[in-house]
């Protein structure tokens, strides 16, 4: 039968998995990440934001706190980056702790 593999070279190996190195490079692309978006509001106390902060984004008090700072004098800042599925979930679970709190901070999403 033609096509068949000989043994290659003198070790008797098969020479088969030399043909996966001589494949073209298969770059895989990266998956999209998306930025959870804090927004400023003129009612959610700071304290609670730091708090938000560290709780959901794992950030540190001076982190936090930086953060806060600039949402409150910009608008918005970016509490963290992450693969779709879980910044959705972040996002949902910061709106539902704030609303739980009485407090319309927001988050939303953008895409990197
Ligand atoms: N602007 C709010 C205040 O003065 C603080 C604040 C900061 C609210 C960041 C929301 O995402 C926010 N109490």
């Amino acid at each position: 039968m033609s096509g068949e593999r000989r043994p290659a070279g003198s070790d008797g190996q098969s020479d088969f998995d030399n043909d996966l190195m001589t494949l073209p490079d298969q770059k895989l692309a990266r998956p999209p990440l998306y930025k959870v978006i804090l927004n400023n509001d003129d009612y959610t106390p700071m304290e609670f934001v730091i708090h938000v902060l560290q709780k959901f984004f794992r950030k540190n008090e001076s982190e936090a706190v930086q953060v806060m700072l600039l949402v409150h004098k910009t608008g918005k800042g970016v509490a963290g980056v992450f693969p779709f599925s879980i910044a959705e979930t972040k996002v949902k679970q910061v709106n539902d702790f704030s609303k739980q709190h009485g407090f319309p901070l927001l988050t939303t999403l953008e895409q990197e």
